[in-house]
């Protein structure tokens, strides 16, 4: 189990040479760390996250949060400028759908809640909606609560409004002390005047425990199905369609690196990046990256993509005794062209990586997925805060057939 701080939405901890000056590099061994610092400046960029899963939300969902052990789902608890609180975590042994469920351990005089704080449910003022979760509570000696504080956006600003009404038009859904998994589906009675968004709490204060799972707001006559999204359909994906009878070896332009740079993108942040004669004559030429702490160097190449498949990376890496590591990151595009999110399994999403010194040329190979909505994606090859030479050559992105992996 991980703190939720960690896994806590946080699509873009680490510096993205397309999205400007917010990418000051991470150290290397910050990047497996807590949030904090400048880090937190990437903080805006969260809101281009969506939580587009293995599926589809009903329209009319306007928050939906399966509080699986996965990116992307901006919820933040009550401590996370300051690492995060170790009581609130995801809890794959007890959940009611999906890997985990939210599990919030309360302490005398302390609350303890979660709140969408990068994802908040943006709504009308006078349309009507309904708040649904799970949650199972044991012994709580204080009070288990779910509330709903309205806030009217404006551009840049957010103002708070005070809490929505809920049952009976309370500000607040109090939980029973002991309870098996429980659906709560409640009408949200009353939004302030001007609310246009709204921001759950999911609360415990003083002692006891409390699980939270599958929650959401939607429109009021709108279903929620049970994990939250309905079977995708062709056309729910974005992107172009590659045909398994006739799949692109490759897709990527001069990943042999024969042709100098041709194809490939070069961003140097205090560190290089240059074509070179390959340094043991196997080929005509590769990629060399010389790094230098604190400062980056980046190799990239931007490929429409079919999202419905999966994605072998592979490379030819050669590392010269670096004191860090040179690897390959997937930015992922959307049908706008806007950058939202790493591909790969966790929130870094460092593919491919190599560190210290090889003996000649190591093969990597990585496969990886894309969420649904993306069209297009960035591999990056990067050298961030990492002293020491890499050569990079016979880079490779593949698609693979459907249902494969
Ligand atoms: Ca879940
Ligand atoms: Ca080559």
């Amino acid at each position: 189990m991980r703190s939720i701080l960690i896994r806590g939405g946080m699509g873009w901890t680490s510096p993205c040479p397309l999205l400007g000056k917010e990418g000051v590099p991470a150290r290397a061994s910050q990047r497996t760390g807590r949030l904090g610092g400048e880090r937190r400046r990437m903080v805006p960029l969260l809101l281009l996250v969506t939580a587009l899963g293995a599926g589809r939300l009903p329209d009319g969902v306007l928050l939906f949060w399966n509080a699986d052990n996965d990116d992307h789902n901006g919820w933040r608890d009550n401590h996370w400028t300051t690492g995060g609180s170790p009581l609130a975590v995801y809890d794959a042994a007890e959940k009611r759908e999906g890997r985990a469920a939210l599990r919030l351990t309360g302490e005398p005089e302390h609350e303890l809640w979660l709140n969408n704080l990068t994802c908040p449910a943006e709504v009308a003022e006078t349309g009507s909606y309904v708040l649904r979760f799970f949650a199972r509570t044991a012994g709580v000696k204080g009070t288990a609560s779910v509330k709903a504080l309205a806030h009217h956006a404006e551009g840049d600003r957010s103002q708070p409004l005070g809490w929505a009404g809920l049952a009976a038009d309370r500000a607040e859904l109090l939980l029973p002390a002991d309870s098996d998994w429980t659906r709560y589906e409640v009408p949200i009675r009353r939004l302030p005047g001007t609310t246009n968004r709204l921001y759950l709490y999911l609360c415990i204060l003083g002692p006891g425990t409390v699980w939270y799972d599958d929650v959401s707001i939607a429109a009021a006559g709108v279903e929620v199905p049970v994990g939250g999204f309905q079977t995708l359909r062709d056309e729910d994906y974005a992107g172009i369609r590659f045909d398994d009878a006739n799949l692109p070896a490759e897709l990527l332009t001069n990943g042999g690196l024969e042709e100098n740079l041709n194809g490939w993108g070069v961003q140097r942040h205090g560190a290089d990046i240059a074509w070179s004669a390959d340094p043991t004559g196997r080929s005509k030429g590769c990629a060399k990256l010389t790094g230098v702490e604190f400062h980056g160097a980046y190799l990239h190449q931007q490929v429409p993509i079919d999202p419905r498949r999966r994605y072998r990376l592979t490379a030819r890496v050669k590392a010269d005794g670096l004191v860090g590591y040179v690897f390959a990151r997937v930015l992922r595009f959307n049908q706008h062209g806007q950058p939202f999110g790493w591909a790969g399994a966790d929130h870094a999403s460092d593919l491919c990586a190599v560190s210290g010194r090889t003996d000649g040329w190591v093969a990597v190979r990585q496969e990886f997925e894309v969420s649904p909505d993306t069209a297009s994606v960035v591999v990056f090859w990067n050298l961030q805060d990492t002293i020491g030479t890499a050569w990079v050559d016979d880079v490779s992105l593949a698609p693979l057939a459907l249902g494969k992996g």
